[in-house]
């Protein structure tokens, strides 16, 4: 499968627009302003822990130490330089779309400041620069190295994509370089992996951009030589300790680490979330260019884990802060999980390698869920707060005074110490135009409904459309004949296709195959109803209980619109009743969903338990609104999964 290039697909949906917009005029200069510490902003830790870094960024400061531009020490999380690499390649991708000569020469200035922070042999990590010269490559199950590396190598293709400017490339290849000496099957080369995985995809990367036999084959062996010797670790340790390097001595998790197994033999998503699905997008990118069967059976067997038995219903993943990991199937508590914005981020990067393998439709459906729940829901409509994980159900007073729930953030922070998903979250939505369309032989995949302007090698593709809120799409294709595969949505209760000059060549599940000619027009009607979702019972969590979606969306309802918000129980047969009320200001084309519900009559409040369990509710209204706007009108009690009344069984 081909992608295109973000140069070929203007975005001009309002609802994308507004975000790229966002992201462009707010979120990229705020995010500079902090991570040059410009302004004073509440830098929080990323859940309660004295020990963690917070205050400030401190992360091109880093650089310019380590540059020799400024003096002072490391200051930060040992991988942050990645936040700076990742702003890097928010600029470029935006860039791409949208030409600013003063954005380019901020950027141009902090690449100017990490050219300076390399080393003659190409290595470039500040913390280690700065902080522990000697544990260069001698740390690699916390250590971060090649981490950062994968970052600086997706920043440098993306600005170089941008601006022809091949400055950061440069550094990038020299880093890689520096890591191919130093890693490999040889004699006196390092046969071990990074402890988080993410140089495996951006070596895949920078093979597709450069044609560079030699990345595909590092990015090989880094998936290969994971698990390889469960000791490696442990070796390591043990060598610092012995050379005197080092008196850290800790437990290595092999799970945490998805290092209990070559990942080719890894049948499960375990351990740290991120990690985890970094991994399998890096081993999909390699199936896709170098296929191995092994290595795609395992891919299948770690989606079909996760999305049978491991997603939240918005696309989260990671169901606990104990090592930001998965933990046993349908185990998805709703207040104590951690569902990071990074981890549903890579959800959909593994979803759309998955999708670019053998193209079925419940990847587009999982990269679609993910992305208009779990992902946007990462930042706020400001553009410059952020949330590290995502609940889906938060009571305040809890979440303040019960230690468990002290990772559990009930408004998004401006900023964070441990900051991987602010500029996570814009890179990725600032490159929403690579997953609306591919390209395979003489077919066209449409993947997201997504209005834009699709410039393919010898055709021209537009979409017209509301969507997410509308319930129509025009197509309109110019070019020579073609099949167009349209996906139909999972909660599209039907899917009508008018076609003029095409034809409806077949239709398979959530799937319509389309023959195209020039001039082609095609109007497709979906039917947008306001559906309830219930769970597996195996989730114990959800028993007895019912969300909301509509479209893409999955509903929330916060405190802030419904008072005492516990008491309220969702009868299934009055969703059918629900209607949508104007919202205020700021939400825009948003709507209010107004659902006519039950509510726990007034109990008496000094009562913990009872035994009148009859007549106790009254008919009232919820008021729901779409899941990734929580939390923007301050701090709020918020659910997705609400009781449902009882029914009588037969
Ligand atoms: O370790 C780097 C990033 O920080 C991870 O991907 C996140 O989960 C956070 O721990
Ligand atoms: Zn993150």
């Amino acid at each position: 499968m081909r992608e295109f290039e973000l140069t070929n697909v203007k975005i001009t949906s309002d609802f994308w627009k507004n975000y790229l917009k966002l992201i462009k005029e707010e979120t990229i200069p705020y995010q500079l302003q902090v991570l040059k510490d410009d302004i004073a902003v509440d830098v929080q830790a990323e859940r309660k822990d004295d020990s963690l870094p917070a205050g400030k960024s401190h992360a091109i400061e880093n650089f310019k130490i380590a540059a020799g531009l400024s003096e002072g020490e490391h200051f930060g999380w040992f991988f942050q330089d990645s936040d700076v690499y990742k702003w890097i390649e928010s600029v470029g991708v935006i860039l791409q779309s949208q030409p600013d000569a003063d954005l380019e020469i901020q950027a141009d200035e902090v690449i100017d400041i990490i050219e300076k922070a390399q080393e003659n042999d190409g290595y470039l990590d500040t913390y280690f620069q700065l902080k522990y010269p000697k544990l260069k490559y001698r740390q690699l199950y916390f250590s971060h190295e090649l981490y950062c590396a994968g970052h600086l190598i997706e920043a440098a293709i993306a600005y170089d994509k941008a601006t022809g400017k091949g400055k950061l490339l440069t550094v990038a290849k020299r880093f890689v370089d520096n890591i191919a000496e130093h890693f490999g099957y040889e004699d006196n080369q390092i046969q071990g992996a990074d402890g988080h995985q993410e140089i495996e995809l951006a070596l895949v990367k920078l093979y597709d951009y450069t044609g560079d036999d030699r990345y595909l084959r590092l990015a090989q062996f880094f998936i290969d030589v994971r698990g390889k010797d469960v000791d490696f670790y442990q070796k390591e340790v043990d060598a610092n300790l012995a050379e005197g390097l080092s008196d850290d001595n800790p437990i290595i998790d092999l799970e945490y680490l998805q290092a209990y197994a070559q990942p080719q033999n890894q049948k499960h998503a375990v351990g740290h979330a991120v990690r985890m699905l970094y991994m399998a997008t890096g081993m999909a990118k390699v199936v896709s260019r170098d296929f191995d069967s092994d290595l795609y059976q395992a891919c299948l067997e770690i989606w079909d884990d996760i999305v049978k038995r491991k997603m939240y219903v918005t696309g989260g993943v990671g169901s606990t802060v104990h090592g930001e990991a998965f933990v046993g199937p349908y185990d998805l508590p709703n207040d104590t999980m951690y569902c990071e914005t990074c981890a549903a981020i890579a959800l959909l990067y593994f979803a759309y390698e998955m999708f670019q393998i053998s193209p079925k439709a419940e990847y587009i459906d999982v990269m679609e869920r993910v992305l208009y729940n779990g992902i946007l829901s990462g930042a706020a409509i400001d553009g410059k707060h952020f949330f590290y994980v995502n609940p889906l159900e938060v009571d305040v007073d809890s979440c303040h005074h019960n230690p468990g729930k002290g990772h559990v953030k009930t408004q998004r922070p401006d900023w964070l110490g441990c900051a991987c998903c602010p500029p996570n979250f814009a890179r990725t939505i600032g490159s929403i135009g690579r997953y609306i369309y591919l390209e395979s032989g003489s077919g066209i995949y449409l993947n997201l409904y997504i209005a834009s302007q699709l410039q393919g090698a010898d055709f021209t593709l537009e979409q017209k459309t509301n969507f997410p809120y509308g319930n129509t799409v025009d197509i309109i294709y110019h070019g020579p004949q073609k099949s167009l595969y349209l996906q139909e949505p999972y909660w599209a209760e039907e899917l009508v296709v008018d076609c003029e000059r095409a034809h409806i060549l077949q239709k398979e599940e959530h799937r319509v195959k389309v023959f195209l000619e020039d001039g082609a027009h095609l109007i497709l009607h979906f039917k947008q109803s306001i559906l309830g979702i219930i769970c597996n019972p195996e989730v114990r969590e959800n028993i007895g209980k019912i969300a909301i979606q509509k479209g893409p969306f999955i509903y929330c309802a916060q405190s802030v619109q419904n008072a005492d918000l516990k008491y309220y129980r969702i009868d299934p047969k009055l969703i059918g009743q629900s209607y949508f009320e104007e919202m205020e200001e700021n939400f825009k084309e948003c709507v209010n969903l107004k659902i006519p519900c039950q509510k726990v009559e007034c109990w008496q409040k000094e009562t913990l338990y009872q035994f009148d369990i009859e007549n106790t509710n009254v008919l009232s209204e919820l008021v729901l609104i779409p899941y990734y706007l929580w939390g923007n009108q301050g701090e709020t009690d918020m659910q997705v999964w609400f009781p449902m009344v009882r029914r009588n069984t037969t």
